[in-house]
């Protein structure tokens, strides 16, 4: 066996702290600039497991409870469950229907999921479908809470629309083919409550990704990447002010910057393999982390790497396949990957490494090739002829928004355009199907997600768009000091939507705006 090992050292950018203590006083600050992903991370207490010593867990697919002419109808119950994730260890984990990852909804295109979910946590919750072009009372807006119970008395927040123990959402999902994925979206409390497990796929389906042949069935695996720290009894450990998580919100010093930690879990498991046989995969890859970011590389053991095949990213299939040596994902990025196993022999073992992590979080999963079959499938050379790219002679204006780190209240603070999120504040009022560039600039990483609307990468800097922006995307990776220029159209609903960074403790510590559709 050759290659680099898990001990492999992370690539690090070059110009680290320049920015840093001067944009607060703030001395934690100092440093972020230089790293691959903004926070600081947590350790476990208990020794670390084996990497692939567990074997991956495909979520179960959430069967309908009821199915109409044009409707798919599920209950979801939200509630506390005690699992295995580390080898001997018991953590309690918040689930969507008793596994962590919750069950992945498939749905089709135009056809509606209605989605009853009831609250058996001890504090509210709100489910938001990201990425789902949703009409706003079922988008899972922070202060539209299910209440536990009705004698709830923990948050202060601005109730916009609450209920008590159950909500149905409705999903019209009028949309191209896509990896769309759910979590909590709870005001000030987001981050924690997915940490504890709050996260689930949700796949759509069209006539034309289904025109494509591509790789199915057990060959087209989603796979949530989450990064964890675990204490000596085997819990999550999470750095919340409030390990009730009623009030007040945030994390301690000096994880304001975003919760790293050091177990990589893809699918809820820690470093797990999977046996696949000598055929084509379709890789479904979200990263579900709060904080961390990914470079990942396909690494046959004793040999070469495999090309990564992008064929889709946040909303869908991209026009035309685009082959990469690495991917690379910041929070709450899709990318629909093909990975070729046909030229490998059985026995042969592929890891997939972060050349962003260090130690521990340097390696992430391996596949073990166990069975050779003759697969004449290939990568089709158009995916979406249908593809339609946004114009920006369309857009009817420009906004320039800022994601900064901020002082609120003489605490550490995140914000857009100077403000700390308010349901009432307003940052953008825009016209239904109009279209928009948007200029967003960061002071450090800043994954940036618009609800409703998918958008279209125009450039970065003075550039053009990054090898990682094509397509219809829902969120952009912001990288340090950088500005991006992105082209959104406004289709769907008239209503409030939100969008905010997904470092989720960013998100939490108010990096978050409104923007009403008229
Ligand atoms: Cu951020």
């Amino acid at each position: 066996m050759s290659g680099p090992g898990p001990g492999r050292r992370a690539v690090v950018m070059a110009g680290a702290g320049a920015l840093a203590a001067g944009v607060l006083g703030v001395p934690i600050a100092a440093g972020w600039r230089g790293r691959s992903s903004t926070g600081s991370e947590l350790r476990s207490r208990l020794r670390l497991p084996q990497p692939f010593g567990s074997p991956l867990m495909i979520p179960p697919v959430l069967e309908p409870s009821a199915t109409t002419a044009d409707a798919d109808h599920y209950v979801v119950r939200q509630y506390p469950v005690r699992t295995e994730i580390v080898p001997g260890y018991t953590t309690e984990v918040w689930t969507y229907g008793g596994t962590f990852p919750g069950p992945t909804i498939r749905s089709r295109r135009g056809r509606r999921a209605i989605v009853e979910h009831i609250n058996e946590l001890p504090v509210p919750t709100a489910v938001h479908l990201h990425g789902g072009v949703t009409p706003p009372e079922h988008d899972g807006y922070p202060t539209d809470l299910i209440l536990p119970d009705e004698k709830w008395d923990g948050h202060d927040a601005h109730h916009r629309d609450v209920t008590v123990r159950r909500r149905t959402y409705e999903y019209p999902l009028p949309q191209r083919a896509s990896t769309l994925w759910y979590h909590d979206h709870r005001m000030d409390f987001t981050a924690p409550a997915v940490w504890r497990g709050l996260a689930g796929f949700h796949l759509v389906g069209d006539e034309e990704e289904d025109a494509l042949d591509l790789p199915g069935g057990d060959r087209d695996i989603p796979l949530a990447l989450m990064d964890r720290a675990f204490d000596g009894s085997g819990a999550f450990r999470y750095p919340a002010v409030d390990p009730t998580l009623t009030h007040p919100p945030g994390v301690h010093p000096p994880y304001e910057a975003g919760v790293l930690g050091d177990v990589v879990l893809v699918n809820g498991r820690p470093w797990p393999y999977h046996e696949v046989d000598t055929a084509l995969h379709r890789l479904r890859l979200l990263n579900a982390s709060n904080a961390r970011r990914y470079r990942l590389r396909f690494e046959v053991e004793g040999g070469d790497e495999l090309p990564v095949v992008q064929i889709g990213s946040d909303h869908g299939l991209l026009p035309r396949p685009v082959g990469h040596d690495a991917v690379e994902l910041a929070p709450a990025e899709r990318f629909d990957v093909l990975v070729d196993f046909r030229e490998l022999r059985t026995g042969t073992r592929v890891r997939v490494v972060n050349d962003l992590g260090d130690g521990s979080t340097a390696v992430v999963m391996r596949f073990d090739v166990t069975r050779a079959v003759a697969d004449g499938r290939d990568v089709p050379d158009v995916l979406s002829p249908t593809f339609e790219r946004l114009r920006a002679s369309d857009a009817v204006r420009t906004r320039r928004m800022t994601f900064r780190s901020q002082g609120i209240d003489g605490k550490h603070g995140w914000v857009v355009n100077g403000e700390p999120f308010s349901p009432d504040s307003v940052q953008a009022t825009v016209a239904l199907g109009s279209t928009e560039i948007w200029e967003l600039t960061a002071d450090f990483h800043h994954p940036v997600h618009l609800h409703l609307a998918p958008f279209q990468v125009l450039g970065r800097g003075t550039g053009g768009p990054g090898p990682y922006d094509d397509g219809w995307k829902d969120t952009v990776d912001l990288r340090p000091a950088e500005a991006a220029r992105i082209l959104v159209r406004f289709d769907g609903y008239r209503g409030r939507y939100v969008f905010h960074c997904h470092n989720l403790e960013h998100e939490d510590m108010m990096m978050m705006a409104n923007f009403d559709v008229v």
